[in-house]
């Protein structure tokens, strides 16, 4: 059995390269009650539902008309769709180590991600380099992501590929495109992006990312989809801004 806490030295990784893998952390039969309602989801269509036609991103369908448009990219508010995320999320397998990195009050967002991340192999979208706290809006950028694999997730099927130590850096503007993605053709970039790293992972292991942290995606070249939970979490006093998307949601706190 997992112990309920970081190491030393993960809690030291999480600190200097913005992510940690905990492998194993999930039971198998967690797994596959998550599996099961995530294939049922998506062969039902049961919204809340993105699109890949919705993000726009390289590769992507061009409209939800177009072929491959209705092809889903989330099926959201997870947390609210059944008992087994609720339990997953909440769970002191993950809280407990969410304290070590966010301090002792913390709040699960139901805004941001609160999802279950599908990567189709037919019509999948290249996700490039970015910072998750680009979307978001929150007094502080201090929040952390936990990537859940369902299944086995590796270069062919699209896993995330990290750039470590990136949440501690300041980017200058000119390094981002516009709507703020790193741009590979600067030279300070380039240098970052030999430092990659694949987040591999088999069913069952938990990445934990700093909402810093750039990551980027490759689209499934295999035929199977890819299913992943991902929940965000930040500290109870690191407010979102009201007003904005961030806020649009009531957190759920966490039982101390
Ligand atoms: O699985 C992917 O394509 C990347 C997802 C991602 O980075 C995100 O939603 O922020």
């Amino acid at each position: 059995m997992r112990p309920d806490s970081f190491n030393a030295s993960e809690f030291a990784q999480f600190e200097r390269d913005g992510y940690v893998i905990a492998r194993g952390l999930a039971a198998p039969t967690t797994v596959e009650r998550m599996a099961e309602l995530a294939r049922h989801y998506l062969a039902a269509q049961s919204g809340p539902l993105e699109y890949e036609a919705d993000v726009n991103y390289p590769g992507a369908p061009a409209s939800r008309d177009a072929p491959g448009g209705r092809t889903v990219r989330r099926l959201l508010q997870a947390y609210a769709r059944d008992a087994a995320f609720r339990e997953w999320a909440t769970s002191p397998l993950l809280v407990n180590r969410l304290r070590q990195l966010l301090g002792p009050e913390i709040e699960l967002s139901q805004a941001h991600h609160n999802c279950i991340m599908t990567k189709d192999p037919s019509y999948s979208s290249i996700t490039s380099w970015h910072q998750d706290i680009r979307y978001w809006a929150f007094e502080r950028p201090e929040l952390v992501s936990v990537w859940l694999a369902l299944g086995r997730e590796h270069r062919e099927n699209g896993c995330l590929l990290l750039l470590p130590g990136t949440h501690a850096i300041s980017f200058t503007a000119e390094r981002l495109d516009d709507a703020k993605f790193l741009r590979p053709d600067r030279e300070q970039n380039k240098t970052l992006l030999r430092t990659l790293v694949a987040a591999e992972l088999d069913a069952g292991d938990v990445l934990f990312f700093h909402c810093r942290l750039f990551h980027a995606a490759g689209h499934n070249q295999t035929a199977a989809t890819k299913y992943s939970v991902v929940f965000t979490y930040h500290a109870s006093g690191n407010r979102p801004v009201a007003g904005t998307r961030s806020a649009a949601l009531p957190g759920i706190a966490l039982p101390a």
